[in-house]
């Protein structure tokens, strides 16, 4: 690596993991830039630090405005910044909005990442640049084997998760047909105080944080049985860098290799805010009680059910640890309490 160019393109930039990613990225001593949408308001708040973060020399950050539908756009921006790695963490990202608009999704997901790769070949930059892809458990969809590894088959579920297999195979098929150096990263859940506020754990720990100050009677949920291995974004981001800097380009899992259901979560993070829930009733009558008053703090709610689901994922990340050396350093109870504390700050600041 010493003798290459240190120039990275991440699509993405703006979300969760293209924060945290620029951040190591730039300790790293890379140049970034990042595609930025054109939005009616800021939607730079997740990076908007590193505009002022120049304590690493030689480091730089720079944003682009551009579009993952836009193909002359990406052409021209890859052109300009001739970068040296590529991670395409950008996406219409949520599962549940992807039946609401499943051609966008379908358009951003998996034709985005079609144009990012036809981009490297009209520059001649296969021998250049190194491709990363946010590709998702999501992919194992209905359980056909648990724990899921990069051996387990695929059963996608949601227009996302289609979107977003196509997304896997243009990058096996490009690395096989032209020799790029392109890996897929298999992402299990993984979360920040940076997550998307409708995502479910975000969900949860602004609701807590908004019960446990009075400003807020009820959190309504979806399926609270369903089963998530969930991480924190910043172990994760650490090893999609590790899959660029092999010799040779492949497909890995990242996870935590533990599953809770989303209730597990509810009871973690409400927790955090000194508050025991208890659970009573079942399926849409299913409601989280607080222990210490009876209140009921969480109920259901059937419109966050989704038209199919996914039940339970849980990934074995094995060969990551054995080949890139990675593992996850947070556990569950950890985040929630990160996110919850963040979440209160929040709030209480901004009171
Ligand atoms: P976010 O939803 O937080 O961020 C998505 C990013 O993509 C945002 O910067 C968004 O811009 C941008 N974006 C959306 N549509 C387009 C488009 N058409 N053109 C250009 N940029 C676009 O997602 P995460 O950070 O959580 O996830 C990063 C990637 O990893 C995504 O591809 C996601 O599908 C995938 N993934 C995520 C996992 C997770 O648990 N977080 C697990 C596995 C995979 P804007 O800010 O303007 O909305
Ligand atoms: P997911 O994340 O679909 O796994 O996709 P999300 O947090 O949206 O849902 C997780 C599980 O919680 C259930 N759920 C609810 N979900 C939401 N959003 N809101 C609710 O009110 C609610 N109640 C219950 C869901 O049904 C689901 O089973 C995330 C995204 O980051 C994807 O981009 C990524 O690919 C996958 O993780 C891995």
């Amino acid at each position: 690596m010493s003798d290459r160019r240190k120039v990275a393109l991440v699509t993405g930039i703006t979300g969760q993991d293209g924060s945290y990613l620029a951040e190591l990225l730039l300790e790293k001593g890379y140049e970034v830039h990042g595609i930025k949408r054109r939005s009616s308001s800021f939607n730079t708040g997740r990076v908007d630090h590193l505009y002022h973060d120049r304590h690493v020399p030689g480091a730089s950050f720079r944003l682009h405005y551009g579009d993952l539908t836009d193909a002359t756009n990406l052409i021209r921006v890859m052109s300009q910044v001739q970068p040296t790695e590529i991670y395409n963490l950008g996406a219409q990202s949520h599962v549940a909005v992807s039946f609401e608009t499943p051609e966008y999704t379908a358009n951003s997901d998996a034709l985005g990442t079609l144009r990012l790769l036809e981009a490297i070949r009209i520059l001649g930059m296969e021998k250049t640049a190194r491709f990363y892809q946010a590709s998702t458990s999501e992919l194992y969809g209905k359980v056909q084997a648990v724990p899921q590894d990069e051996t387990t088959p695929f059963y996608p579920r949601s227009p996302y998760a289609a979107a977003k297999l196509y997304g896997y195979w243009i990058v096996v098929n490009y690395r096989e047909a032209y020799g790029l150096h392109a890996s897929n990263g298999v992402l299990f859940n993984h979360e920040s105080p940076r997550r998307g506020e409708t995502f479910v754990t975000r969900k949860i720990t602004r609701a807590v944080a908004a019960i446990s100050t009075g400003r807020q009677e009820t959190l309504w949920l979806g399926n609270l049985d369903a089963r998530r291995d969930w991480g924190h974004a910043r172990d994760f981001v650490e090893g999609m860098w590790r899959m660029l800097q092999q010799d040779v380009a492949d497909d890995y899992v990242l996870a935590t290799g533990e599953t809770y259901t989303v209730r597990h979560f509810c009871d973690l993070a409400f927790a955090e805010a000194g508050i025991a829930l208890e659970w009573r009733g079942v399926g849409v009558n299913e409601v989280g009680v607080c222990k210490a008053t009876g209140r009921e703090l969480v109920r259901v709610d059937p419109a966050y059910f989704r038209p199919t689901e996914v039940d339970l994922l849980i990934g074995n990340p094995a060969k990551a640890k054995r080949v890139l050396g990675w593992s996850h350093t947070v556990k569950l109870p950890e985040l929630a309490a990160e996110m919850v504390a963040a979440d209160i700050a929040e709030l209480t600041t901004n009171a």
